[in-house]
């Protein structure tokens, strides 16, 4: 049975029951995620493998949190899903973990899922002992089972977001209130405080449904350096503070640079710092702005930088036909 006849089925129950009819298109919230009116929120199946602490933090991007179903009902609900986008998995991720301290499991708002609903598997959650590595994060096994589990592991899991916790940042088309729109409107930007690998902040920016800034002007370039800069004194953990992570790179072709839009570095604001491109390593194949103004190639997926996310602001019409550019 598919997702939307379950969900269609338990309208019509909940119709009988006398509740109104669930709707997945509306309310709307982003349009990966899909609304389930009797939880009165929004659910997105990510398929891609993570961490836990990688799933926690890329539904955390998305506005929602790591899903946690606290009632047999979104228990239900959480396994239908599973079966429908996951087919061929049978461990996914939960928003339970151990983390705070050893043995007291807690969901993503802090709660004991003992208070809520905790459907361990025969046997769990296993005891830390001296000799094995610690079990400090929770998934749901295909039997609708809890396992205690190392968080290293590599999981599918389900975000969620309430209904009654959507805020809309208008100006920016998006529920983040963290964006915030240029000069002139027609784009938006955030600017995060966490440095991350090129390849991380564009993943970042991605989940967050914008795009790791492209650079088009010499003006783009100084705004995003005097962002930047503005939160350098509050980010307190060390990475390399004389670049900024940009969207473009080689990694398609060597020597081709391009933006992540896959237009001509040409076509955009390219001035290299001296000496650059030296693509000393193969790995040098990503963008950075360096906190002077130029460009430089580096590498992907070893320095921390800071980034900015940036988000077109479309018309609705313009949105209607994505490949205007
Ligand atoms: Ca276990
Ligand atoms: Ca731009
Ligand atoms: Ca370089």
């Amino acid at each position: 049975m598919s997702v939307k006849s379950v969900i269609l089925t338990l309208g019509c129950i909940l119709v009988g029951q006398g509740h109104s009819r669930i709707v997945e298109t509306d309310p709307k919230y982003r349009t990966d995620y899909q609304y389930v009116r009797h939880q009165d929120a929004f659910y997105k199946v990510h398929r891609e493998l993570r961490s836990w602490h990688d799933a926690y933090l890329y539904c955390k991007l998305e506005g929602g949190s790591l899903l946690y179903p606290k009632t047999v009902e979104e228990s239900t609900l959480f396994v239908e899903m599973v079966q429908e986008f996951l087919p061929n998995i049978t461990d996914v991720w939960v928003g339970a973990h151990d983390l705070f301290a050893t043995d007291i499991y807690v969901d993503t708002d802090g709660i004991e899922i003992s208070q809520s609903y905790a459907p361990w598997s025969p046997g769990e959650p296993v005891a830390p002992s001296r000799w094995s590595t610690p079990e400090h994060c929770v998934e749901m096994r295909s039997d609708s089972k809890l396992n205690n589990i190392e968080c290293d592991r590599r999981r599918p899991f389900v975000c969620k977001k309430l209904n009654r916790n959507i805020t809309i940042n208008a100006a920016c088309r998006t529920p983040d209130a963290a964006f915030f729109p240029s000069e002139d409107g027609t784009r938006c930007y955030k600017v995060h405080r966490l440095p991350k690998t090129w390849m991380d902040a564009f993943a970042i920016c991605n989940a967050e449904q914008a795009y790791l800034s492209i650079i088009n002007d010499k003006k783009e370039a100084e705004f995003i350096i005097k962002e930047v800069k503005s939160v350098l004194e509050s980010v307190f953990t060390d990475f390399n503070k004389n670049y900024i992570a940009i969207g473009f790179h080689d990694k398609t072709a060597e020597g081709l640079y391009e933006t992540i839009h896959g237009q001509d570095l040409n076509s955009v604001y390219h001035e290299w710092s001296s000496g650059q491109p030296d693509a000393k390593r193969d790995s040098d194949d990503c963008g950075a702005l360096t906190v002077d103004g130029l460009i430089d190639d580096i590498d992907c997926d070893k320095q921390r930088m800071l980034f900015v996310c940036e988000r077109d602001i479309k018309t609705d019409e313009e949105a209607r036909s994505p490949n205007q550019n």
